[in-house]
């Protein structure tokens, strides 16, 4: 999942707190920091503080919808431009 490795900046195969923090930044998209922790929380089945690929993918599959879109749709109302389009 390429959208993985665009989270995944340091190439740990874990998702941090922080690396959705940058990661969305660099989108445009300003999220803050105790968001980010519950999104986190929510999806952390091992509970370790960070997401694996499978958890992280998860956020996204869970309503149905493809990647790309439900990456949207999470961040939907927040300033700047749609994600999908930084990611062409
Ligand atoms: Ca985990």
């Amino acid at each position: 999942m390429a959208i993985f490795n665009q989270f995944d900046t340091d190439g740990s195969n874990k998702i941090t707190e922080e690396n959705i923090y940058f990661a969305m930044q660099k989108f445009g998209h300003e999220i803050p920091r105790n968001e980010i922790h519950v999104m986190i929380k929510q999806h952390d089945l091992t509970n370790d503080g960070v997401l694996s690929y499978e958890e992280f993918k998860a956020i996204f599959v869970e309503s149905g919808k493809p990647v790309m879109e439900d990456l949207d749709d999470a961040f939907a109302g927040r300033q700047g431009p749609a994600i999908s389009s930084n990611l062409v």
